[in-house]
């Protein structure tokens, strides 16, 4: 949401969003701290720690894990500190989840959203999580009734929109006693890294990013909806200024395929050699399933259905393949899921965050008979 601050100086207009086709340079020394998934790392079923896509608002807190301590409380009948050894002697359970930031190629909008410029789909990652389902703790800490949200915490404090905050996101009491709603201590069988959220994060499969408190403190139940920014002000799909709109949750079907052939270095154009081509790549809907991909190689004039593999898990990306005879010349390809319910990717989508963003991926691509 557009705000005006009198601390810190303005960024563009002071609209929030620009339209000039430039970037800024605070956008880009965000993207220099934050980084996403590169697409041809969608050969691998489970993403690579450090090819996962990474999110920070603030800074990377400092967290002694030897003293750190999660505390349950608010409305509850027992206020619950644990320790990480704690959380470990539960029982665990692990599963591979596709995470998206709600924020995946909101470059590609225009006017663009003045903020992360993720820009071809990249803020993607499926890793093994482990942790210890969220759900026994909140009975165990007895719940009050009249409970209503949930907040979950994190240790990393910030300014955005003006607003001092802690980084806060809650779910409704529904959503977060939910079996597959995790607190993970692992990442790919390894202790959580410092830039994921160690020593523990929530982890809430099927949902956009935002919700997978990293760093993770303080879990505690409240009577009432929570107002805190990152729930109220960030993470809305609205059109206007001065309409909250409504609020972003589950992750929207999405394909993405690994571009083919090499690339130009500077424009990433990519050369392929004529002939066969196997276009590959994964697709998701969060909760949902993939229902169908469809490609096509005459930038969406007409589109062929893809071969769909295996769902990794059950929250968790498949992988589709297409046979392409590629003849030389400049072509444009295209990729798009429908989801188990019928929804198909828009050609384009505009929104005032930049969120939630699902548009069908365009790779340009320069055929030649031999390459060289
Ligand atoms: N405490 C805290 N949790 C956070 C964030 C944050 O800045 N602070 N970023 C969120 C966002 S917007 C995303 S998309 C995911 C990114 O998780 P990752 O960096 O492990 O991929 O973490 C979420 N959890
Ligand atoms: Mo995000």
């Amino acid at each position: 949401m557009a705000r005006r601050t009198q601390r810190f100086h303005t960024v563009g207009d002071g609209s929030g969003v620009d339209d000039t086709g430039k970037f800024f340079p605070e956008e880009v020394a965000l993207a220099l701290r934050n980084k996403g998934m590169p697409l041809e790392g969608l050969r691998y079923p489970i993403t690579p720690t450090g090819m996962h896509y990474l999110l920070v608002h603030f800074d990377v807190p400092e967290v002694d894990t030897a003293s750190w301590r999660l505390h349950i409380g608010g409305l509850v009948g027992k206020t619950l500190s644990l320790s990480l050894n704690d959380l470990k002697a539960r029982p665990a359970v692990s599963m591979p989840v596709t995470m998206e930031c709600a924020g995946n190629g909101r470059a590609q909008m225009s006017p663009r959203s003045i903020s992360q410029p993720w820009m071809k789909g990249e803020a993607i990652g499926n890793a093994e999580w482990t942790g210890t389902p969220l759900a026994p703790l909140l009975t165990e800490a007895r719940l009050d009734s009249t409970t209503i949200d949930v907040v979950f915490t994190g240790a990393d404090r910030g300014v955005q929109g003006d607003a001092v905050q802690f980084y806060q996101r809650s779910l409704g009491i529904a959503e977060a006693t939910r079996d597959e709603v995790m607190l993970a201590y692992a990442m790919n069988g390894r202790p959580l890294e410092p830039h994921h959220g160690a020593p523990l994060r929530l982890l809430v499969p099927g949902w956009f990013g935002m919700t997978s408190v990293k760093w993770l403190v303080s879990i505690e139940a409240i009577d009432r909806e929570f107002d805190g920014y990152q729930q109220v002000c960030a993470y809305r799909y609205t059109d206007d200024p001065d309409d909250p709109g409504e609020p972003v949750s589950l992750i929207r079907g999405r394909a993405l395929m690994a571009p083919p052939g090499i690339p130009d270095f500077l424009t990433r154009t990519r050369l392929v050699e004529a002939g066969s081509v196997t276009l590959a790549g994964r697709a998701w809907a969060g909760r949902s399933d993939i229902l169908r991909v469809e490609v096509s190689a005459d930038d969406g004039a007409t589109w062929h259905e893809a071969r769909l593999g295996e769902r990794v898990g059950e929250y968790s990306w498949r992988e589709w393949s297409w046979e392409w005879e590629a003849r030389p010349g400049p072509h444009t390809l295209c990729v798009r899921a429908t989801d188990a319910e019928g929804n198909v990717q828009p050609d384009s989508q505009w929104n005032l965050q930049g969120v939630g963003n699902n548009m069908a991926q365009r790779v340009d691509v320069i055929v030649e008979e031999v390459i060289g």
